[in-house]
């Protein structure tokens, strides 16, 4: 099988990689990767003999229709990522997330070529804390920020171009990701890195909102089940059932590191800023039998913080930066 992997070169992208080339070695994987600020070429090192990577732009008519029409298979994991960077500059989501999607199902759609679509939770908008209910495959998209807007609009011209045009597509839409590669603007790296640097943990307002963690090898097996058995026009929810406010995870980072509970940092909130995301990922259980492998989520951060512990010239280089691009957005 010839796969065509956008965004290869990013945190989760970068993580598929690694995972098919281990558990998948008839498959020869192609990324296709702009490598922005989010990208890095190091992250592929490790499979590097076993895999082509392209430098190149998904919203590239040209590009895209040559990769796709030597591919069987494309994921599509490319995009503009971070919540912050699109309240600050919201174009490059409208390009990269909507454009560039659009461009993909244009060649996909010509070449009649498999397509899957990674997306995010963060469409369905978000849940008050107390609410017993979680999103499923049946909540209405009401998403909150350029980001998550810009990624839900993506989601419905798949579902468009898989009604109207016979596209061979799934979306899979995740709850937080963490692990190795990602990088140190999120929130699990940053405060790790700050840690490291014994600087305190930086938190959004009073750290009440909740997310739902999952390990990335969990969502990328995910995908991988999705690619060998999902139906074609589906959607499937993919979640692990871990759910945790940050003030939780912080509280959690700062004992690995053998720091006091109360040394953080309280900083301005995030404007829009989602409440509480949580997933039912029932379907993806009973239909197609997935199961996450990390269900201890202090044990994942821990094996997360010696990542990074042990890999500092990999995200060294963009901690500075990042810091400054986060003093600029505040002033
Ligand atoms: P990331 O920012 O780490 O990586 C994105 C990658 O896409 C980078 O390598 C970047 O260089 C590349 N890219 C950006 N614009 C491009 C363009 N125009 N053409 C080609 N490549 C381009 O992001 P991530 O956290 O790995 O997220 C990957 C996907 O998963 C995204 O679609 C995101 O919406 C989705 N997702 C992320 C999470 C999460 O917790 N991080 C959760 C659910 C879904
Ligand atoms: O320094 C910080 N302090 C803080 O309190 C940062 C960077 C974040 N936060 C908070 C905001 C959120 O409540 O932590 C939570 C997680 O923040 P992010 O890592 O920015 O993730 P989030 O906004 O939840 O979006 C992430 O999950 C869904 C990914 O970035 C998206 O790509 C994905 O779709």
């Amino acid at each position: 099988m010839r796969l065509l992997v956008t965004g290869g070169a990013g945190f989760i992208g970068s993580n598929f990689v690694h995972q098919s080339v281990r558990e998948h070695p008839d498959v020869r994987v192609t990324v296709l990767d702009l490598l922005t600020y989010a990208g890095d070429r190091r992250s592929l090192e490790p499979v590097a003999d076993d895999v082509e990577l392209v430098e190149g732009d998904v919203a590239d008519a040209a590009l895209v229709d040559a990769l796709v029409a030597r591919s069987d298979v494309v994921v599509h994991f490319a995009a503009e990522s971070h919540n912050d960077n699109s309240l600050a500059e919201p174009w490059p989501f409208v390009r990269t997330n909507l454009v560039g999607t659009y461009t993909l199902l244009e060649a996909v759609r010509r070449h009649g070529v498999r397509y899957h679509h990674i997306s995010t939770d963060e469409v369905y908008g978000d849940l008050e804390l107390d609410d017993p209910a979680r999103f499923d495959e049946s909540t209405p998209y009401n998403p909150s920020s350029p980001y998550s807007s810009t990624k839900a609009g993506s989601d419905l011209l798949v579902r468009a171009w898989a009604r109207s045009f016979g596209v061979r597509a799934t979306i899979s839409n995740c709850s937080n990701n963490y692990g190795p590669y990602q990088h140190v603007e999120k929130f699990i790296p940053r405060q790790i890195t700050q840690l490291v640097d014994g600087a305190r943990p930086k938190v959004y307002g009073t750290g009440a909102n909740v997310r739902d963690w999952i390990h990335v090898e969990d969502h990328n097996s995910a995908v991988w089940r999705i690619l060998e058995d999902g139906a074609p026009g589906r959607t499937y929810l993919v979640g692990a059932d871990g759910e945790a406010d940050n003030l939780t995870v912080v509280r959690t980072l700062l004992e690995i590191f053998g720091r006091p509970a109360d040394d953080i940092e309280f900083v301005a909130e995030r404007p829009g800023h989602d409440l509480r995301y949580a997933i039912d990922p029932t379907l993806l259980r009973t239909e197609l039998g997935w199961r996450p492998r990390y269900t201890d989520f202090r044990s994942g951060l821990e094996s997360t913080v010696a990542w990074y512990v042990d890999n500092e010239a990999w995200w060294r280089p963009a901690k500075a930066a990042t810091e400054e691009r986060y003093a600029q957005q505040s002033r």
